[in-house]
């Protein structure tokens, strides 16, 4: 091993579903290349998730998109393809046999690349003990290092560009109303403009009623995806991108699905933001605006223990805020009916708001993920 950077990096990425895999793969693989200089050939096995958010992106063998080398990884991996300095498996996700063949031939040669197994997010209280640990693979002796995201000093941090925040700041002092108005979005200068980005969920039924009895004009935007099904079920339409619909204080409005960029700067414009899975959760935390999260679910009710942990750790200094938050959330993963958690939770929007900053502004004096992954490199 050696103490200098290396430059070239593997990242293989499977697409389980929707767009959370190839959103964090497809962020890191960016920020490496244009923070980092690295090479960054990133193999995926869906392309058809990154024309999603990115859509420029082909379905293709081979393609050159925003500096990365991107690849279709095909179930018959070519056997001759060199490993990089460092291989990422990104949310463990088992690289080729062959890959792992050639990787145990180049520790043989002394020149074992740096393997690197990238998991999920979690608040959890664990995560600062396995961040960091190393297992060795048994047939090849190789050694895979755990690297998890988190939220504290001993975890890998999160995802963040170096100009994120400045970016924010600046599109909210001075863009914010130009870019809505391109959109076509022109909210009531007293409404409360939010994004709604989630599973589908029964529980918007009761969040719908409340929106629409509200005292302050409530104006929503949706970008089409799993939500705007139970929307549609619930209001008895088939609403579509460039729909919109009123009742009662509530505006909808159905937007397209966002390029991943774009997305950045609608949770920059939004009041109150409700993202999903993993990748917008992260990106509504550097938006610093108050948000709520539908978690991505997993078997045995595994995905509310973490819920549990990441409220733990979002607002225990604010007491009262935090027991309507802590109401509002379970009620929006458990399908409850959210429109009396709604209406408790809303009357605290100033320290909410204050608290988004505060929480934003406290995240990023960690260094982010990238940063640490390349520190990480240098130090092994
Ligand atoms: O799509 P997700 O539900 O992804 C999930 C989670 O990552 C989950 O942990 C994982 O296990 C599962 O996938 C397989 O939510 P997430 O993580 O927020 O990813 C959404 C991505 O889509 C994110 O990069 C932002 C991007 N996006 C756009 O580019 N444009 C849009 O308009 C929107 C709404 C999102």
């Amino acid at each position: 091993m050696t103490s200098t950077t290396p430059n070239s990096w593997d990242i293989f990425c499977r697409v389980v579903d929707n767009f959370g895999d190839i959103g964090v793969c497809w962020r890191l693989a960016r920020q490496l290349i244009n923070e980092h200089h690295q090479n960054v050939r990133l193999w995926v096995d869906d392309l058809s998730a990154l024309t999603r958010i990115w859509p420029s992106a082909q379905v293709s063998p081979q393609q050159w998109l925003e500096g990365v080398d991107v690849r279709h990884w095909p179930v018959e991996f070519d056997p001759t393809i060199e490993p990089a300095a460092v291989v990422i498996e990104a949310f463990a996700c088992d690289m080729p046999a062959c890959f792992l063949h050639t990787m145990a031939a180049r520790k043989n040669q002394a020149q074992a690349p740096r393997w690197i197994n990238l998991e999920y997010l979690s608040a959890e209280p664990w995560v600062e003990e396995c961040h960091g640990m190393a297992s060795v693979h048994p047939a090849t002796g190789l050694r895979k290092t755990f690297f998890f995201p988190g939220f504290t000093q001993r975890t890998g941090g999160l995802l963040r560009e170096q100009t994120l925040l400045a970016e924010r700041d600046e599109f909210q002092e001075t863009a914010r109303h130009t870019w809505l108005a391109q959109l076509g979005i022109e909210p009531a200068a007293d409404s409360l403009l939010i994004s709604l980005f989630a599973y589908e969920n029964p529980a918007i039924n009761g969040l719908l009623q409340a929106w629409q009895q509200s005292p302050q004009p409530i104006y929503c935007l949706v970008p089409e995806g799993k939500i705007l099904s139970s929307i549609n079920t619930y209001l008895g339409k088939t609403l579509t991108a460039g729909d919109s619909y009123s009742s009662g204080a509530l505006t909808l409005k159905i937007i397209p699905f966002l390029i991943q960029t774009q997305y950045d700067q609608l949770l920059w414009a939004c009041d109150i933001n409700f993202v999903r899975g993993e990748d917008s959760l992260v990106r509504s935390l550097w938006a610093a605006k108050p948000m709520v999260w539908h978690i991505y679910v997993q078997e045995e009710d595994a995905h509310l223990v973490k819920l549990n942990a990441f409220l733990n750790q979002y607002a225990p200094e604010l007491p009262t805020l935090n027991i309507a938050l802590q109401q509002f959330w379970r009620d929006w993963n458990e399908q409850g009916y959210s429109d009396a958690s709604w209406d408790q939770l809303i009357k605290w929007l100033p320290q909410w708001q204050q608290h988004a900053r505060r929480w934003s502004d406290q995240l990023s004096q960690m260094p982010d993920l990238a940063r640490q992954l390349i520190n990480y490199c240098q130090q092994t």
